[in-house]
This record gives C-alpha cells, sequence and structure tokens, in this order.
C-alpha cells in the first residue's frame, strides 16, 4: 500500500499513525497538494490529500473513508472500537477533531491562498467561531471519559484528538488559547511523547 500526501496535513498524518499502530506495511510518498500538484494528479486526478493506494492499485481518498477500509484489513483492536459506548464515543470525538482540522485549514487557505484585499473577514471570523466551539466540546468531552495510558490503547478517535490540536497550534498558534483547554493541551503533549507519534512528526 502507498499513502500519499505530507504529513503537515492533520488527515495525511492520523491515517499514516493508525497504519503504524495497525503495524501495516506502507510507503509513504509526501508530495504536496499544491507545490507538486502535477505529481500528485498523477496518482489521483481528484489531488486531495491523503490518497491510498491499495495493493491492488484502486485509488482512495478521504482520511475517513480510509481508515474504513483499513479497519477491515485489521483484526479486533482498540483503535476501532466495536462496543457500542466505547463506539459511540471515538464517534463523537472524531467528528468534533475532524472539524477542528477542516475550520483551522479554511483559516488557512483563505489567509494564504486568497489575496488580502480579497479576503473576507466575517467569513474568518465565523470560521473562528466555529472552531472555538469544536474545541470547547472537546475540552469537555475529554474529562468525561477515559484516556489511553499507553501508545497500544489509542483509538482513531484519540489520534484524531491529538493530530487536530497539533495542526491547529502549529499552522494558527495565536487563535487558541492553551491555558483554556487544559486537558487537551495535557492530552496533546503526551500523545506527541509516544514513539509512533514522535516517528510521524507533523514536517
Ligand atoms: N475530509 C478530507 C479532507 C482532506 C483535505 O482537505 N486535505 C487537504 C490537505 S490538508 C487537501 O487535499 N487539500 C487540497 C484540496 O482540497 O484541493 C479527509 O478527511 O481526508
Amino acid at each position: 500500500m502507498k499513502l500519499i500526501g505530507m504529513l503537515d496535513s492533520p488527515y495525511v498524518r492520523r491515517v499514516a499513525i493508525c497504519m503504524k499502530l495497525l503495524a501495516l506495511e506502507f510507503e509513504h510518498e509526501s508530495l504536496s497538494v499544491f507545490r507538486t500538484y502535477d505529481q500528485f494528479a498523477k496518482i489521483n486526478p481528484v489531488v486531495k490529500a491523503p490518497t491510498l493506494v491499495a495493493d491492488n492499485g484502486a485509488v482512495l481518498m478521504d482520511s475517513t473513508v480510509i481508515l474504513q477500509y483499513l479497519a477491515t484489513l485489521a483484526g479486533p483492536t482498540p483503535l476501532f472500537p466495536t462496543q457500542a459506548d466505547a463506539a459511540l464515543r471515538a464517534a463523537r470525538l472524531t467528528g468534533l477533531a475532524l472539524a477542528a482540522c477542516e475550520k483551522s485549514v479554511q483559516i488557512v487557505y483563505e489567509r494564504n491562498l486568497r489575496p488580502q484585499d480579497k479576503q473576507h473577514e466575517p467569513w474568518v471570523e465565523r470560521v473562528r467561531t466555529q472552531l472555538l466551539a469544536a474545541y470547547a466540546e472537546l475540552e469537555r468531552e475529554l474529562g468525561e471519559g477515559p484516556l489511553p495510558d499507553t501508545q497500544q490503547q489509542f483509538s482513531a478517535a484519540d489520534v484524531a484528538v491529538a493530530v487536530a490540536w497539533q495542526f491547529t497550534h502549529m499552522m494558527l498558534p495565536e487563535m487558541i488559547s492553551k491555558a483554556d483547554h487544559p486537558r487537551l493541551e495535557k492530552f496533546s503533549a503526551f500523545a506527541e511523547s509516544l514513539p509512533v507519534f514522535k516517528d510521524t512528526p507533523a514536517e
């Protein structure tokens, strides 16, 4: 299998970390959807990161869809809880983390891709409010249930939360207060200290 995309994308990074936790063999090709658009388009004409090229050559995209497929290759694993309560919590955490990633990416694209005189501040403010809401909910949720103590206990939802928080602070350091989100900050520091996260740096 081949995973295409740069690890500065939280979507690529969450898939790469989960693949390592599943001990799946894969090759990682660090192509940029911007700087190496044409090269990327030869593999996936839709140019979305992450892209996964399966062993039979099928080209998949969207981190959640890719993880859904990878789950079928794995036996029972804490990464994808199946017990109803745990699965519900994982779905809640994943939805919030992915919303936080999406809102962060929207602000980054608005700031970096759109000429300054075309930037629309009411839109940025709306997205920022949504981003803050997602992290406020996540901060509350982290206090509501158990968190993993070891790398082996991580669910894909835990990976998504840690990767999202790191990504937002890497790209938008001024936007979300670490002091206002002590649980997220502590959990992120723990996750980033683990071998699988260190081995998969956000570049
Ligand atoms: N929902 C998608 C989002 C993926 C996404 O937006 N990736 C960005 C890179 S961080 C991308 O491909 N951007 C190029 C584009 O959308 O044209 C997922 O979970 O994989």
